[in-house]
């Protein structure tokens, strides 16, 4: 079902300077950067390493574009840290149902647009052990 971990999701208050974090401390340069409205993010994809299903693993960094947003909202309760994992797989909308299917809450009916290209389902929080869940199909590539 998952074939790699496609990224982590870290939430910051400014994403220029903590891409310079990234990029200053680890050498890690953004591959791609861009602004979801449906997501209320502005956010960095960082490609750590390529994976043996064609896709790659990637740290992105999420800053919130507007107050209601997930994101803001976690800012505020927790401060800048760990937002989520995303997980890759050939097939997001076979995937959200055969998770569906075992009671877990899928946050969307339908796949969302995620970054690059890809597309994107939610998986609460709380049906996860306490880890919100990303499932991702990239564009291109089995995975
Ligand atoms: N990780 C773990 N737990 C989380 C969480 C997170 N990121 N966000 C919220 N929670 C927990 C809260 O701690 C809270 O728990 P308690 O009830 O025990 O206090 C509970 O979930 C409800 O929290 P909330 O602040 O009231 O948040 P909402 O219910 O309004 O929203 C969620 C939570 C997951 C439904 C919402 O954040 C969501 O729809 N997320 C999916 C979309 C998203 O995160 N987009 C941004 C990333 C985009 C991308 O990756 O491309
Ligand atoms: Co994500």
């Amino acid at each position: 079902m998952f074939t790699r971990i496609d990224h982590v999701g870290i939430a910051c208050r400014d994403l220029d300077a903590t891409v310079d974090f990234y990029r200053r401390t680890y050498g890690l340069e953004p591959t791609h950067i861009e602004v979801n409205e449906e997501q209320g993010v502005r956010e960095a994809m960082l490609r750590v390493n390529g994976t043996d299903d064609g896709g790659a693993s990637y740290v992105q960094l999420l800053q919130p574009v507007r107050d209601d947003s997930p994101v803001a909202k976690f800012l505020e309760r927790n401060g800048e840290g760990l937002h989520h994992v995303a997980f890759g797989t050939p097939d997001v909308a076979d995937t959200a149902n055969t998770v569906r299917e075992q009671g877990i809450r899928v946050l969307s009916a339908e796949p969302r647009p995620g970054s690059m290209g890809s597309r994107i389902s939610f998986l609460h929080p709380k049906d996860c052990g306490g880890v919100l869940t990303e499932i991702v199909q990239a564009p291109h590539s089995d995975g």
